[in-house]
């Protein structure tokens, strides 16, 4: 992925940006992200990028001019862009998104919101406008480290171990399944005698009943939209079955 970023706040993305697997993502050329001041797009001493709303009330506008100036000096050299704004009114961000930018030939511009708002008229330069969920942030910086954050892993070659991605493929739609590393117990508390078993097919139904289970009790919404195997429709009748046991 290719990117560009318009921010007030260029610094919130220094360490970010430049640790762990987005740092090398960024070495390897997988991912290119320059960050932009806004206000270097300012006309004045001042460095002004916002004024008072028309028709009153409390808070700050983005101006859309050190916008419009920003966007026009990234497509000086005439290459497609994808102009996405980070906002609270845009499109839920989620995983088959962040599985389409990974895609995108198009170099990306990000612009981050901060105050009230932003100039209704900035909107006519961007192509989609994206949220990260329902909660109130200060401002679009996190959002867009998020968007960044979920694409980067899915370019190829930006995670260490390729099994990762393909076993999320596999399990996509379901919450993760219990984890244990050594020791086998710990403070009187036991792996499961399943994980220790060296029968991986006990294994693999073990877990992908766990990931059933936690999804079953905190995102009932992702079952009822994911495609279930006649297996899974067994474990589920037998976690149905065994509801109210000893766990
Ligand atoms: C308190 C002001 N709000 C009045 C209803 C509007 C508002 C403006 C700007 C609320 C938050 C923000 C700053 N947030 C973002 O720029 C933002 C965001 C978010 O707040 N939640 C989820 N995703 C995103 S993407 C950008």
């Amino acid at each position: 992925m290719k990117c560009d970023v318009l921010t007030i706040f260029p610094e919130i993305f220094t360490s970010y940006l430049n640790e762990s697997i987005i740092k090398r993502a960024r070495a390897k050329g997988l991912l290119d992200v320059a960050v932009h001041n806004i206000r270097d797009f300012s006309s004045d001493a001042h460095r002004t990028v916002d004024d008072s709303p028309f028709g009153g009330g409390a808070g700050m506008v983005f101006k859309p001019e050190p916008i419009f100036r920003a966007i026009d000096f990234l497509k000086e050299d005439g290459g497609p862009r994808k102009v996405v704004l980070l906002s609270p009114q845009g499109r839920p961000f989620d995983q088959s998104i962040a599985e389409d930018y990974s895609k995108e030939e198009k170099r990306f511009v990000f612009i981050c919101g901060r105050y009230e708002g932003i100039d209704e008229r900035v909107k006519t330069l961007v192509d989609e406008e994206i949220s990260i969920g329902d909660y109130v942030l200060t401002g679009g910086e996190l959002a867009a480290l998020v968007v960044i954050d979920a694409v980067t892993r899915l370019i190829p070659g930006a995670l260490g171990d390729e099994r990762s991605v393909e076993d999320e493929s596999f399990s996509w739609g379901l919450l993760d399944y219990p984890h244990y590393t050594r020791p086998r117990e710990f403070r009187g508390l036991h792996v499961p005698r399943v994980l220790v078993s060296g029968d991986h097919r006990e294994i693999e139904r073990w877990r992908r009943k766990q990931a059933l289970r936690k999804t079953m009790e905190v995102r009932p919404d992702l079952i009822a939209r994911m495609k279930l195997s006649g297996e899974d429709m067994k474990i589920l009748s037998e976690i149905e079955a065994s509801s109210g046991e000893d766990p």
